[in-house]
């Protein structure tokens, strides 16, 4: 079964925990099996890695990459936290990996938020980008990975 990676950036593992109004009730361990479980659902094998470590997401990016290629992962959803706003490093991470999709989520409207909120550093280099839907956005991200990755999927209407 091929395998779609839901990456988590810095501060997302207090999903849920803190700051209700912006980010909801729903922890990240809920977030990540409802990510599972629309995978199962379309055929695709989620899974889930959270780091507060610039490194170790480029690490996950970079190993993602090798499945891509070799032909048992059909992309990524990255909400990438902070770092989307500051990391030129995870920029050169998904340009390096040249090929594997990366779909951009964030669960609150950036653009609606304070301006140094407004640039990402990943929106260059991603394949779509998901914004402002709430927690339902990775789900969101990860239907559309399908929908335009794998268009003949047989769980697709
Ligand atoms: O809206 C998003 O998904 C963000 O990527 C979340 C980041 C923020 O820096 C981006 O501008 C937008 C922050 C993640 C921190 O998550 C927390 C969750 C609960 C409590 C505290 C932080």
């Amino acid at each position: 079964m091929k395998k779609i990676l839901v990456l988590n950036g810095p501060n997302l593992n207090l999903l849920g925990t803190r700051e209700p109004a912006q980010y909801g009730a729903t922890t990240l361990p809920e977030v990540e099996a409802t990510c599972r479980d629309a995978g199962r659902r379309l055929g695709y094998e989620v899974e889930c890695f959270q780091s507060n470590h610039e490194g170790a997401l480029i690490d996950k990016i970079h190993e993602y990459g090798r499945l891509w290629k070799e032909g048992q992962a059909l992309g990524c959803v990255l909400n990438a936290g902070a770092y989307t706003h500051t990391s030129v490093a995870l920029h050169d991470a998904i340009k390096g990996v040249d090929g594997l999709p990366v779909i951009e989520c964030h669960i609150s409207n950036v653009h609606a938020r304070e301006a140094f909120r407004h640039h990402s550093y990943i929106s260059p280099a991603a394949a779509g980008i998901v914004v402002g839907f709430g927690v339902a956005g990775y789900v969101i991200a990860i239907e559309g990975l399908v929908r335009t990755r794998d268009k003949d999927n047989a769980a697709l209407k």
